[in-house]
């Protein structure tokens, strides 16, 4: 069981994760529309990811017979400057999350829940990847001369665009949060 203030911090971070992927969704549009269908594609993995980080805690939450409670997803940006404001949006916004998380475990210590400080184990762990994803991208974008177009976007596009989901999408089927590295 949880307590209903852990209840209350894992709803919230429950949106947290789907204001994440509605962001992420958003930069894959805007990237789209710039015709940068590599990045497009990128993003639209990073929004399955995140939609995965949402179910993972909705399920958790269920399995403690506590209450899943949604709220409002608030508007993300509909167009940013270009790849690099993308990415520097990006690592702010993991770096809010990871703070998130923390806190999170915070509270799981503060509680002896040791329950879910084990759970959110694996996201302590995902946002180290998901912040050096970015590290990653913006050092590649620092060494292009102009970041916005040219051959080496064209190139970095379809690097980028590579990416495969490695995580399931299918969120009706039992057991779709256990076995998944992070
Ligand atoms: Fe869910 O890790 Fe990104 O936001």
């Amino acid at each position: 069981m949880i307590t209903k203030k852990m209840e209350a911090a894992l709803n919230e971070q429950i949106n947290k994760e789907m204001y994440s992927a509605y962001l992420y969704m958003a930069m894959s549009a805007d990237a789209t529309e710039k015709g940068l269908d590599g990045f497009a594609r990128w993003f639209m993995v990073q929004y399955h990811e995140e939609m995965f980080h949402a179910m993972k805690l909705y399920q958790y939450v269920v399995d403690q017979d506590g209450k899943v409670t949604l709220k409002g997803i608030k508007e993300p940006p509909a167009t940013f400057s270009g790849i690099q404001e993308m990415f520097e949006s990006t690592l702010e916004h993991e770096q809010f999350i990871t703070k998130s998380i923390n806190e999170l475990v915070d509270l799981a210590i503060e509680e002896k829940d040791h329950a879910t400080h084990n759970f959110l184990n694996w996201y302590v762990e995902e946002q180290v990847e998901e912040e050096k994803n970015d590290h990653d991208i913006l050092a590649k974008l620092a060494m292009l001369s102009d970041s916005t177009k040219g051959p080496g976007i064209y190139m970095l596009d379809k690097e980028i665009g590579s990416r495969a989901l490695t995580i399931p999408s299918d969120f009706s089927v039992d057991g779709f949060a256990e076995g998944v590295e992070s």
